[in-house]
């Protein structure tokens, strides 16, 4: 059966591509989601790329993962560093979760160096810009090869 794999992007990753490209490349939105595709397609696998600026709408993203997908990689954003009700969702998950960000949250200020989501997450992946979402899928894949 093929693998089902959402991918979810929280708020203002919608406007990668036009501002601070120094920080997160000059690709868009779209471009990361049509890079991704192209990957799934060559891996026969099937995945739901969505992006939200909602912290509630992204909630119900984790939980209908929870019902309908093989594995979750998801990038919160800045809810990151803040969100004890996405921690909460994503605790409530028995998939594989893989975290990621573009930049390297390490190397910028203070408050992007703790992550909730990193709690329930079995892998981070930060600072490959967008290849890390390819990284991601290619290792939750793996992960989960049937
Ligand atoms: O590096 C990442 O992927 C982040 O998750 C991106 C978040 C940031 O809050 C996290 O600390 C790290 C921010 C996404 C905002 O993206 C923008 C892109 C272009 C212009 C403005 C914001």
């Amino acid at each position: 059966m093929k693998r089902v794999i959402d991918i979810l992007n929280g708020p203002n990753l919608n406007l990668l591509g036009e501002r601070e490209p120094e920080i997160y490349g000059s690709e868009s939105i779209d471009d990361i989601q049509k890079l991704i595709e192209d990957f799934a397609k060559s891996k026969n696998a099937e995945i739901n790329f969505k992006q939200t600026n909602h912290e509630g709408e992204l909630i119900e993203m984790i939980h209908d993962a929870r019902k309908k997908s093989d594995g979750l990689i998801i990038n919160p954003a800045g809810y990151t560093h803040t969100s004890v009700a996405i921690y909460d969702a994503l605790l409530s998950l028995n998939i594989p979760i893989i975290e990621v960000h573009i930049s390297n949250i390490y190397k910028r200020e203070k408050f992007r160096h703790s992550s909730y989501v990193s709690m329930a997450a079995n892998s981070v992946i930060s600072g490959f810009g967008i290849d890390g979402y390819i990284f991601a899928l290619e290792s939750m894949l793996k992960r989960i090869k049937n």
